[in-house]
């Protein structure tokens, strides 16, 4: 079994990428099956086959602890782990080939907080991944793109599972598109588009930042998909099976 995490800013295209990867997994032949674990969503773009809000209501939580709206998330997201057991065994039993996670609208609810890391790190399965999203409408220019590049590498740090990173809705940016892709090829391409900000405080700092990730290793290049004309998805799921595959090597 593996299991891919998809995480990423609110709004960022989570939901439907879920949507979009169990299609493509069924039209090629594999059992993948979807794990809502965002016990605040109202709609999703898809049927979860296994859904954290059937264990986790946050209506009731406002109810019960007089909380406001955050509040109420934040309590939810802490009892995401409490609840590992019965989801792991609801998985396990239907025996797929991908489980792909939707994980809470608010990263940090999930990234940051104790419940998350302990979902991910104890969550059984063959092979872990986890896919970041870059929201395509917010990489508006390159110190953009450095603070979300830290933002993933921050929570590469947190779930220490191989990460794919991942630009979406390019069918909304597809004029700054070229550009995104070469700084995401390049350092050089990156280093040389922050020379030309005005911001120069922020654009010196960012190099840094660029240099120290890069060595690092955290800045291992951009897959950009569109989950409304599936461009992108061949190359985002050889790159699933490659860094899946990966961890089989290594676990066997
Ligand atoms: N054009 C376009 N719109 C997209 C794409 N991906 C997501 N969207 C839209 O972006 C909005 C947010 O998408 P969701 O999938 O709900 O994002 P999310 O990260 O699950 O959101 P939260 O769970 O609320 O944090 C929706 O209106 C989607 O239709 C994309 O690739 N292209
Ligand atoms: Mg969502």
């Amino acid at each position: 079994m593996n299991t891919i995490f998809i995480t990423g800013t609110a709004g960022s295209g989570k939901s439907l990428l879920t949507s979009k990867l169990l299609q493509w997994y069924e039209d090629h032949d594999s059992f993948a099956i979807g794990l809502n674990l965002d016990p605040g969503t109202i709609d999703l773009p898809y049927e979860p086959d296994i859904d954290v809000r059937n264990y986790i209501d946050i209506n009731r939580l406002m109810n019960s602890y007089q909380l406001g709206p955050n509040g109420a998330l934040m309590m939810a997201s802490d009892l995401i782990a409490t609840q590992l057991v019965e989801i792991q065994n609801e998985v396990n039993s239907l025996n797929a080939d991908y489980v792909l996670v939707d994980t809470p609208g608010q990263i940090e609810l999930f990234a940051f907080r104790e419940s998350g890391l302990y979902f991910v790190s104890h969550f059984q399965s063959d092979n872990k991944a986890t896919i970041f999203i870059f929201d395509g409408m917010l990489v508006s220019s390159p110190i953009n793109y450095v603070s979300i590049s830290l933002l993933a590498s921050s929570i590469k740090l947190r779930l220490r599972t191989p990460q794919i990173s991942l630009l979406t809705k390019r069918d909304l940016i597809i004029e700054r598109l070229p550009e995104i892709l070469e700084w995401s090829a390049s350092i050089a391409s990156l280093e040389s588009a922050l020379d030309k900000e005005k911001d120069s405080e922020n654009s010196f700092l960012c190099k840094e930042l660029v240099r120290s990730l890069s060595k690092g290793g955290f800045l291992e290049g951009i897959i950009a998909v569109s989950s409304l004309t599936m461009n992108g998805m061949v190359t985002l799921s050889a790159s699933l099976s490659r860094i899946l595959n990966q961890g089989e090597e290594v676990n066997s």
